[in-house]
């Protein structure tokens, strides 16, 4: 078997997506997702002018040849548009191995290690007041894990809170808009919010709250003290996580749970972090992290030290990076959340998929390969639409992390 062909999708049914597509000359196909939000067209790029030219005459069957073909043959090594687009490939050829072998991936590494993907939901809101019921409205519909961003009094915008409560997309303009931000406000805020939540709904339902990478170490400890006696199940991104080590800080002064990864494309971004176990979550995913095969050599060093999965899920993560990360999330022995912000039904048609959500948990489907596809004729309905992501800006001006 070979590859004979390999399209590159650019799609925006309510927000972008590009995905590849690669044909064999047996007609079995695979896809894997490629969209990075507010860079699609660079990994689209990437891939038709740099990746699909390569891989014409290819046995798909190699997939691991492939990955280091492409991550060591491009001698520029990382980054997010490089580590995209050999997700995109590694995920399409995992579904064309599954496809072969009549088997879906999971099967493939490992079988599954549980019943269900655990998944949380965003529960999202100007107020504390009006979160509350959004949080009561994810418990209703099962989930056991929610996570809770509200504004900031004082803030006219902040990250996480969209005027949709169902659908939230951060991408909100061709030029990215800029948004105020106060640490203090914020962090005089958040523990209010908590306070509230878990005296409404008690002990059991585990809480999550992202940061979105906008404090230095020791305000993410001050943080993570003040929430403590809410008991989260991870508090997100607390800082940027350039400096691996400046999450030893943090750990020196809270037992709040900490999870990072969903910006990291490679384990050399993580190893340190999770080395050291700075870290309780990894958030890696299969289209920012180098495909399935990456994501499980992060996985795997993971579960040596203690650390488990929490991969990101966001709505410009593609159903196709959706599914693949459930077959991953089925698999591995140290499996701990993943993140499942719904799409909207005109992606849902686009990308038909056999993965349902019951419960609480999502579970990828039986069928071989991954169980999702794209409808290149629907898809070409709705072209490409620019959309940057925002610039958060101190009060002072400076510019600060989104
Ligand atoms: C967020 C994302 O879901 C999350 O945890 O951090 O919404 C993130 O802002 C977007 O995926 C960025 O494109
Ligand atoms: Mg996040």
């Amino acid at each position: 078997m070979r590859i004979v062909e390999g399209r590159v999708v650019v799609t925006c049914p309510g927000r972008n997506f590009v995905t590849l597509k690669l044909v064999t000359d047996e007609g079995v196909t695979g896809v894997g997702d490629a969209t990075l939000n507010g860079r699609e067209l660079a990994v689209a790029a990437y891939l038709t002018e740099h990746v699909v030219p390569v891989l014409i005459g290819r046995d798909p069957a190699r997939i691991e040849d492939t990955w280091q073909y492409l991550y060591k043959g491009a001698y520029w090594r990382r980054g997010p548009v490089t580590m995209s687009a050999i997700a995109a490939v590694d995920t399409a050829l995992w579904d064309i191995k599954g496809k072969v072998a009549g088997l879906p991936v999971y099967q493939l590494l490992g079988g599954r290690c549980r019943d269900g993907v655990t998944v949380y939901g965003h529960a999202n809101a100007a107020t504390v007041e009006e979160v509350l019921p959004e949080v009561a409205r994810h418990i209703g519909s099962g989930y056991q894990a929610v996570r809770v961003q509200t504004g900031v009094p004082g803030l006219a915008t902040t990250y996480g809170v969209g005027t949709d409560r169902r659908f939230y997309e951060p991408a909100d303009a061709a030029v990215p808009s800029e948004a105020v931000w106060s640490t203090e406000k914020y962090l005089a805020h958040v523990p209010r919010v908590f306070a509230a939540v878990r005296k409404e709904f008690g002990p059991d339902v585990k809480l999550l709250h992202d940061v979105h990478h906008r404090l230095t170490p020791i305000e993410a400890a001050r943080l993570g003290k003040s929430l403590e006696p809410y008991a989260l199940t991870w508090m997100e991104d607390p800082v940027p996580a350039e400096l691996q080590e400046s999450l030893r800080l943090i750990r020196q002064h809270t037992t709040t749970p900490i999870a990072v990864g969903e910006v990291f494309n490679t384990i050399w971004d993580c190893e340190r972090l999770i080395r050291e176990q700075l870290i309780d979550y990894i958030r890696t995913t299969v289209v920012h992290a180098g495909g399935i095969s990456h994501l499980r050599r992060i996985f795997d060093l993971a579960a040596l030290h203690h650390v488990r999965s929490g991969s990101h899920g966001a709505t410009d993560l593609s159903p196709v990076c959706m599914a693949a990360a459930l077959h991953v999330d089925l698999a591995i022995p140290n499996f701990g959340l993943q993140e499942y912000m719904r799409h909207t039904d005109a992606t849902d048609a686009v990308f038909p998929h056999a993965y349902r959500f019951a419960d609480g948990y999502l579970h990828p489907g039986d069928e071989p390969g991954l169980g999702v596809d794209i409808d290149e004729d629907l898809a070409a309905r709705y072209p490409y639409r620019p959309a940057s992501l925002p610039v958060n800006r101190l009060e002072d001006g400076t510019v600060h992390s989104w």
